[in-house]
């Protein structure tokens, strides 16, 4: 066909059609590149890229977390040491048998084949150990569970196979991100690593408590991000809840930990950690709004509520809330000095009321 409709021009025109359509080629090309370019795709500017695997590494990941942070502890002086030591008590107790009892050593073997104590003893002793294990491992089960105060959500949604990110505080920013192939990296000399890079990478804030609210939309995912301690499958029909406090700027990548499916290592996790000025800046270029200015417009919008708000015994709870975003990491303890606070204020505030009244 292309061929007949082409014999039917004259050269000429033969000649603007093969221009024409090179043209076409090259802006298609153009805007290709444009499209795909880190800098249009949001690669973050400036930032350390922390949370990645490396060559010949040992242990874990840096921690970006206090969770992590926590996980670490447990692994490194609890976990560490006590699989060292019955390693080297048993390989201790096989070399003593095949050193003192081998057949030249001891040609006639005793005939015994109970010790009530000693069968006590080894019952006994594993069982302490795993009950010494439990405190500190349900701590960090609760801790890693989630946080009493969140400062904002990012809902998240695994997809055959690409991640959905919604921030629902910020006026539904959302987007969806998708694995930046090997090729156009290596086309617009991306230095993020292979396999790990997205196109819509998450800008979260540091220093927040933020919860991370993961689910599904087809089949099992699971959203991990090795920095932060977060390791939680993605259901299709339910929501599992945790939360992130990143310490350090930076970018951090995971990948999708379930396997869902024939693209399930193409679907990775990169997070830009920012400081939240320039978080605010990001949200205010995706067409959202801080939750400041979301309340100050509903406030605006509706000034009869908030003169009541003023005798609110609620409001003592707020104000710790916002002492404590400006806090230390530590959530568990600030948790308890809100609640403390809390009850102070309001206890306070009526003690003020019962005196008023008298
Ligand atoms: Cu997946």
């Amino acid at each position: 066909m292309v061929e007949s409709g082409l014999s039917l021009m004259t050269d000429l025109e033969k000649m603007t059609f093969k221009r024409l359509s090179l043209v076409a080629i090259l802006t298609g090309v153009l805007a290709l590149a444009i499209y795909v370019h880190p800098a249009f795709a949001g690669a973050a500017e400036g930032l350390e890229i922390i949370g990645q695997p490396k060559n010949w590494a040992f242990g874990f990941q840096p921690h970006a977390s206090p969770v992590k942070l926590q996980m670490e502890e447990f692994h490194n002086h609890l976990l560490v040491p006590i699989i060292t030591g019955t390693s080297l008590f048993v390989l201790a107790l096989l070399i003593w048998v095949v050193v003192r009892y081998n057949r030249h050593v001891n040609p006639n073997p005793s005939r015994t084949t109970h010790n009530t104590m000693l069968e006590v003893v080894w019952t006994v002793v594993p069982v302490i150990i795993l009950v010494l294990l439990i405190v500190p491992s349900m701590k960090l089960l609760y801790t890693a569970d989630r946080t009493q105060n969140a400062e904002m959500t990012l809902n998240i949604k695994g997809y055959q196979w690409y991640w959905g990110y919604e921030y629902p505080d910020h006026g539904g920013v959302n987007f969806l991100a998708n694995l930046v192939s090997e090729e156009d990296l290596k086309k617009n000399n991306d230095p993020r690593p292979r396999l790990l890079a997205t196109d819509n990478p998450i800008v979260l804030p540091v220093d927040t408590n933020i919860r991370l609210l993961i689910t599904a939309a087809d089949v099992l995912h699971a959203f991990a991000v090795p920095a932060f301690g977060v390791k939680l499958d993605a259901v299709p029909g339910h929501t599992n809840e945790t939360w992130v406090r990143i310490d350090k700027e930076g970018t951090y990548y995971g990948q999708c930990s379930e396997l869902c499916g024939a693209n399930h290592g193409f679907m990775p996790i990169e997070v830009n950690a920012v400081s939240k000025e320039r978080f605010a800046q990001w949200i205010h270029a995706q067409g959202g709004k801080m939750p400041e200015e979301i309340a100050a417009e509903k406030r605006a919008a509706t000034p009869a509520v908030d003169k009541a708000a003023g005798t609110n015994l609620l409001e003592p709870v707020k104000n710790a809330g916002e002492a404590h975003a400006a806090g230390t990491a530590d959530p568990t303890a600030n948790a308890k000095s809100d609640k403390k606070d809390a009850v102070e204020g309001a206890a306070k505030d009526a003690a003020k009321k019962k005196a008023g009244a008298k």
